[in-house]
């Protein structure tokens, strides 16, 4: 399997929380290299640009206004097979019914507030890493 990437966000609950530094170490623990990384905070404006791909379903007005409640870590990192992997080292959407282990069964306590973002695909990896990276904050 090619080295490819993967893009992640600490989420406001996580980093409220006081998990970052815990979490930054499972994801290198995991194999991951960090590829750019920054630490900042989302308005309304760009969550809801960012999960523009959410928003016909119900919660997508919650999961803008959660993601825009405090500061997140955003970061774009590298893996053989990174997507696939990452969201296996993630965990099901639900906390309650991450695998034990996982970041969510650890660090996330429910649906909305899960603690960590993934992309679900190679295409979307590119779409979000340059959402939030220039071309030469990439390396
Ligand atoms: O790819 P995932 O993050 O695992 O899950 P997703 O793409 O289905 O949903 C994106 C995010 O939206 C998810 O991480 C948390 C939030 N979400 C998903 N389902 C619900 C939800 N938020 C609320 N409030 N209620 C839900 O049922």
């Amino acid at each position: 399997m090619a080295t490819n990437r993967t893009f992640t966000m600490i989420k406001p609950d996580a980093v409220g929380n006081g998990h970052i530094g815990a979490i930054l170490n499972d994801i290198i623990q995991g194999g991951f290299k960090i590829i750019a990384m920054k630490y900042t905070s989302l308005s309304d404006e760009i969550a809801g640009q960012f999960y523009t791909v959410h928003k016909e379903r119900p919660f997508y007005g919650e999961l803008v206004s959660f993601m825009s409640s405090g500061p997140i870590v955003a970061a774009i990192l590298e893996k053989e097979n990174a997507v696939e992997d990452f969201r296996k080292l993630i965990g099901a959407t639900d906390p309650s019914k991450a695998e034990a282990g996982t970041i969510r069964n650890k660090y996330a306590k429910s649906i909305d507030a899960n603690a960590i973002h993934g992309s679900d695909s190679d295409e979307n990896a590119e779409i979000e890493g340059s959402f939030f990276f220039s071309a030469f904050e990439r390396f």
